[in-house]
């Protein structure tokens, strides 16, 4: 018996025959836009405002030179921090444009966490709003700061750049395997890590989705429009929504923030067709009575990602919004970042299961690995969920041994996700293997608050892991082991402890205090054991 022969799923699709992934990844989001440049490319939901393609391209060619004039050269790396926005899109292309590389962050993020991104990145410009400068504040800077609206002290305004002359914009010369993002993940184990991704791997990546004869997502160019009201910040909407509305030529609405009323008043008024959304936000739709009050019928696809769908919420949305079609994605940061998607929304549709992620995208390898013995294995046996292609991330930065722990040397990427293949090719995802929480779809990285957690000085050890909740997926909580002469130490004390020092959605649900932490021979933490521990308490 052979145990090399591999069995690799692949998507129903047919491969596209090339992909032009040799591009820079503006020239390729910008290729086809002769046939829509004068339809609307941004709408800003909150003023109306909006830009054509032609006007997008246009900002971001200016922005481009502007940050070039700002010192900016190939392979510096800017920081965006914003909430979406339209200056979000000008910056990240314009970037691009300049062969530098746009690590994103979440303006919510407290200044240590913004501050050990920033450090890792070497950011050299960061592009944010005047109401977050002041976590940014630092003795001796060493970056220069420009904001969307009225500049504080010593920053500059957004229009330095877009006001920037696109004649300037300097002539690079760029490799496909160049970096063009740098998102952070925590990916399988330990604290947040740059990810890599080359102008080749997200061209991959849309390319998989919206190119093609029949597109996995099809989009309809001057014509859908696509919800932008997850964050831009996060490789879900910064792929799947715009960067693949881009090329496809649809329109991106742009929300800043979720906020039930203002989404379905923008729904409605600007008929909005695919909504890119997470499954708390498919609560809301599902269960908020306000639903009924909005005129939805405008949406033919709605696309869920980043945790888990149940399918009785996915059922009870169907009968909120019959005539769509409902379905996800399954992505990771690592992954470039979409491994399979819903084929129910090609452009000739086949038929999908609730529950599933979708089949594999085209042009990839996908297969299924039996942990304890790295066998591929075959149809309806689950197992860790492996990824091959031009899409997935170059490495982690400056992190070889993450990386190698990663990306094996056959060029697979583990996801640390346990899923199988059905006999119809689709996806579904059991369990996960790897340290990461998932609250409403945003990382919460368990190696992060357990080492904030033993800094304290009333905490020996401590163990952080999921708890599941209804509203979000998941929480974290924590085991914690008091250390001598910390007897005093309360529940309240080490969630505020915690709470202070992390954005909202890190901060501790629970804390247990235990008399130790279950560790393996070789110092692990068991985490499925605690996490056992909470399902009978
Ligand atoms: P990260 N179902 C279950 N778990 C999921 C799903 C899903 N549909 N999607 C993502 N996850 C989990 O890096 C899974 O554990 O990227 C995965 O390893 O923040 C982890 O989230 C990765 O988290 C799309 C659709 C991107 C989804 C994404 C996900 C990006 C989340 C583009 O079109």
């Amino acid at each position: 018996p052979t145990t090399t022969s591999h069995h690799v799923f692949k998507s129903k699709l047919p491969d596209l025959p090339n992909i032009s992934n040799d591009l820079p990844l503006h020239t390729y989001c910008f290729e086809n836009m002769s046939d829509f440049s004068e339809r609307p490319c941004l709408i800003v939901g909150s003023t109306g405002k909006s830009y054509t393609f032609s006007e997008t391209r246009l900002l971001s060619q200016k922005t481009g030179a502007g940050l070039s004039k700002l010192g900016i050269h190939k392979g510096d790396v800017v920081m965006i921090l914003l909430q979406n926005c339209a200056e979000f899109a000008f910056a990240f292309m314009g970037a691009s444009m300049i062969g530098a590389v746009t690590t994103t962050a979440n303006p919510f993020y407290t200044a240590s966490e913004i501050f050990k991104q920033l450090e890792a990145s070497n950011a050299k410009l960061i592009i944010t709003q005047s109401q977050y400068v002041d976590k940014l504040r630092q003795p001796d800077q060493h970056f220069q700061v420009v904001t969307i609206d009225d500049p504080p002290e010593n920053c500059l305004h957004f229009s330095v750049l877009s006001d920037a002359n696109e004649n300037e914009l300097p002539q690079v010369s760029m490799d496909p395997d160049d970096p063009v993002a740098l998102p952070f993940s925590s990916g399988t184990t330990g604290l947040p890590k740059g990810v890599i991704l080359t102008h080749k791997s997200l061209i991959t990546s849309v390319a998989q989705q919206v190119d093609g004869e029949n597109p996995n997502l099809y989009l309809k160019a001057g014509d859908d429009v696509v919800l932008c009201v997850l964050p831009l910040f996060h490789i879900f909407s910064l792929n799947s929504v715009f960067l693949c509305s881009l090329r496809a030529g649809a329109a991106v609405l742009l929300m800043p923030k979720f906020e039930i009323g203002t989404l379905l008043e923008l729904i409605q008024r600007y008929r909005v067709s695919v909504a890119a959304v997470v499954p708390p936000l498919v609560i809301a739709l599902a269960k908020n009575p306000m639903v009924a009050d909005y005129d939805l019928s405008s949406i033919r696809v709605v696309l869920s990602g980043a945790a888990p769908l149940g399918k009785e919420l996915e059922e009870a949305l169907r009968r909120r919004l019959p005539q769509a079609v409902l379905g996800q994605g399954y992505g990771m940061t690592e992954a470039g970042p979409v491994l399979s998607m819903c084929l129910a929304f090609a452009k000739q549709p086949f038929p999908t299961k609730s529950g599933s992620c979708g089949t594999v995208v085209r042009n990839a390898e996908l297969k299924v690995v039996e942990p304890e013995t790295g066998r591929s294995l075959g149809y309806n046996q689950p197992g860790e969920i492996c990824i091959r292609g031009s899409q997935i991330m170059k490495g982690y930065l400056n992190d070889g041994e993450a990386t190698a722990n990663t990306v094996d040397v056959d060029g697979w990427l583990h996801t640390g996700d346990v899923g199988y293949v059905d006999d119809d090719e689709e996806v579904f995802i059991v369990d996960r293997v790897k340290e990461l929480i998932k609250f409403k779809g945003f990382q919460v990285p368990p190696a992060e608050l357990e080492s904030l957690l033993i800094s304290h000085k009333s905490i020996a050890d401590a163990a952080v892991v999921p708890q599941k909740d209804d509203a979000a997926g998941e929480v974290p909580v924590a085991f914690v082991v008091r250390s001598n002469g910390g007897n005093e130490l309360t529940e309240e004390a080490v969630k505020e402890f915690i709470a202070k020092q992390v954005v909202f959605y890190k901060r501790l649900h629970k804390v247990y205090f235990v008399h130790a932490i279950p560790k393996s021979p070789a110092g692990k933490i068991l985490r499925k054991d605690l996490r056992a521990k909470l399902a009978v308490a």
